[in-house]
């Protein structure tokens, strides 16, 4: 053990000398067709990393998004031998298409308008369907057009599935998800020519939260990678 060559002569752990946490902050946007479960990972996220289990409750609390919402996470994180205090920023905006006309809420460019001059980094995009529907998944070509002029060189992606529980209403096959990964991939790349951000595909459910660990490990992951591409 080393750590007593950090410790200043009154032993407290001295700064500046890599063994104090790194604080990161990456911004986190969920994009997607209504009810696809958008507010439920951010909100489920949140509430399973302060120690709650997820619940049918937690999910019949959540009401329709009109506005821009916000959740926030803070975790620790080891990648190598740095340690990081990674907070991430989550931003929910509604997913009623301004094409769609419906005068019941907010659409999504009604809000990204008021809001494009607070936004100023997109380090992470997760691109979200239902898993038992597929035109969630089909319209992700339209989410993906929508969003585009919010993402810059290192922005992130994930392809993230929904409703993993419903094992017998599943409608999107592994290969499904795997093409649909592919064209997410080059249309960024189309684009901005020159992206360099890493892409995944992650299926959960914010009712029995599986595999909701792994994604939230993914995101503080895919932050880290994003600040250390920017420095
Ligand atoms: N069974 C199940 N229901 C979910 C899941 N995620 C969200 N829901 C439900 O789907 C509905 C829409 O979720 P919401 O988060 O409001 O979707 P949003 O419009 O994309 O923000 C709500 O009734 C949730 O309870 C999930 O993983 N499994
Ligand atoms: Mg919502």
């Amino acid at each position: 053990m080393t750590t007593s060559l950090n410790i200043d002569p009154i032993g407290r752990p001295a700064p500046f000398n890599g063994m104090m946490p790194e604080k990161v902050t990456g911004y986190v946007m969920l994009v997607g067709n209504g009810a696809v479960g958008k507010t439920s990972v951010a909100k489920v996220l949140a509430l399973t990393n302060q120690g709650q289990k997820p619940n049918a409750k937690i999910l019949d609390s959540i009401s329709k998004t009109n506005n821009l919402e916000y959740e926030f996470i803070t975790t620790r994180q080891q990648i190598g031998s740095t340690e990081y205090t990674v907070t991430l920023q989550f931003l929910v905006p509604p997913g009623q298409k301004q094409e769609d006309g419906d005068p019941t809420g907010r659409s999504f460019e009604a809000v990204i308008d008021i809001f494009r001059p607070t936004i100023h980094r997109l380090d992470v995009v997760l691109f979200t369907y239902d898993m038992t529907s597929m035109d969630s998944f089909h319209d992700l070509v339209y989410w993906i057009d929508s969003v585009g002029d919010l993402l810059n060189d290192t922005s992130h992606f994930i392809l993230l599935g929904t409703h993993l529980d419903r094992e017998n209403d599943l409608e999107i096959t592994r290969g499904d998800i795997d093409e649909g990964l592919e064209y997410l991939a080059s249309e960024m790349r189309s684009m901005l020519p020159s992206w360099k951000g890493n892409f995944a595909r992650l299926e959960v459910s914010n009712l029995t939260g599986e595999n909701l660990e792994s994604l939230l490990y993914y995101l503080a992951g895919s932050v880290i990678s994003a600040h250390q591409m920017r420095v």
